[in-house]
């Protein structure tokens, strides 16, 4: 049920946010086909590498989240059930390297973003292949994506396959395109002017 009033829930709404009904999409590029015959996940950069088919990654280790959710764009959705394997459970197999210091999380059509290595390592962040107990819908990021509950969602990356661990921050597609770059939403921390 909608209970804007509920003041429980209104403290879990940031400065400038309102609850949504549904579930908006914003997509900044067409939808990627998903064979999961072909799909890989890969990690690049500052690490020692790994690759991982489809069944492969669906076979790590399962979390289970809940979260919410805070858009740029104002809108929020609270008590998201996410399943899915945590950012440091696949950093940790994949030998991420001390020098790491930051990451790009990628999907194709060039989208990606970008964090500090802690941020992504918080116990919260997880690439989730389930929402709501339903596997991820390919308008939401399915088969997988990033959430990252405690930045504004454009960081949570959709159709998620490939982390690029680096020894420096790089601003990810949003970031280079006037959104701040550490998008704490409890601050509001929205625009690149704000920094
Ligand atoms: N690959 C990819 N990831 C993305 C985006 C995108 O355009 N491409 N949009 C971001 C933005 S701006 C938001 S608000 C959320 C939207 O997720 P949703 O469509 O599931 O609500 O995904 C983020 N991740
Ligand atoms: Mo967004």
């Amino acid at each position: 049920m909608f209970r804007k009033k509920d003041p429980a829930m209104a403290a879990r709404i940031p400065p400038g946010q309102h609850l949504t009904r549904g579930w908006p999409v914003l997509s900044a590029s067409p939808i990627p086909p998903f064979d999961p015959a072909t799909w890989r996940f890969r990690c690049s950069g500052l690490c020692n590498g790994a690759e991982w088919t489809w069944d492969e990654f669906r076979a790590l280790p399962q979390t289970s989240i809940t979260s919410d959710i805070h858009c740029v764009t104002a809108w929020s959705k609270l008590d998201n059930a996410w399943d899915g394997v945590l950012f440091s459970e696949v950093a940790k197999r994949a030998g991420i390297k001390p020098e790491a210091t930051h990451a790009l999380v990628k999907a194709p059509y060039d989208y990606d973003a970008n964090l500090p290595i802690d941020a992504l390592m918080d116990d919260d962040v997880l690439f989730a292949w389930n929402h709501d107990g339903e596997p991820l819908e390919p308008k939401h990021g399915g088969p997988l994506r990033l959430v990252v509950p405690k930045r504004y969602f454009w960081k949570s990356t959709k159709w998620a396959n490939e982390i690029e661990f680096l020894d420096h921050d790089q601003r990810g597609f949003w970031e280079v395109r006037g959104y701040h770059n550490d998008a704490f939403p409890w601050e509001e921390q929205r625009y690149s002017w704000q920094e």
